[in-house]
């Protein structure tokens, strides 16, 4: 069971499971999004009946942000793990980019236990070295700031060059 916009975006599924074949419902999942004007989604929640009984077992919603060029700016997520209204996990990522649309840095942070202390945090920058290639720095646990024009010494800067996973501009 699915719900479509006009763009053909996904609006809600709802898939229910019967275990042994009874005809009764032994666990259900629904998915609902919603989308702006230029199809990027905005935001997402999940429900998870796992026993069927029409109480919700866990349910997650995330948010998404994006610049005027739809590239992503923003993913927050938080979620009931037990289903008891409290939220018990927190996450998010945000990004970055330069004036071409490359992507310069990735944060991503977690707080597990949703006490509002970040138990995890791991930074990602980007520095673009033409030619479709690139450098990328990755720092996790304690991160401080550090200087937009160099890797630091809290950043584990990778020799290797990779080839980009997404499309930037020719230099
Ligand atoms: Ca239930
Ligand atoms: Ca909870
Ligand atoms: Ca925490």
């Amino acid at each position: 069971m699915n719900t479509y916009d006009l763009r053909g975006n996904r609006l809600t599924g709802v898939s229910e499971v019967d275990d042994n074949g009874d005809g009764t419902v032994d666990s259900r999942y629904s998915n609902t999004n919603t989308y702006d004007q230029q199809g990027n989604q905005l935001t997402g929640v999940s429900e998870y009946d796992t026993n069927g009984d029409g109480i919700i077992d866990y349910r997650s919603s995330t948010t998404y942000t994006y610049d005027r060029r739809d590239n992503i700016l923003s993913i927050f997520s938080e979620s009931d793990n037990d289903g008891n209204g409290t939220i018990d996990f927190r996450s998010s990522e945000t990004y970055t980019y330069d004036q071409k649309g490359n992507q310069l840095s990735s944060l991503s942070e977690s707080d597990n236990n949703a006490d509002g202390i970040i138990d995890y945090r791991q930074e990602t920058v980007f520095e673009y070295l033409g030619e479709g290639q690139y450098a990328m720095g990755v720092s996790t646990g304690d991160v401080e700031v550090f200087a937009e024009d160099s890797f630091d010494s809290q950043v584990n800067q990778l020799s290797e060059q990779f080839d980009l996973p997404f499309t930037v501009s020719e230099f």
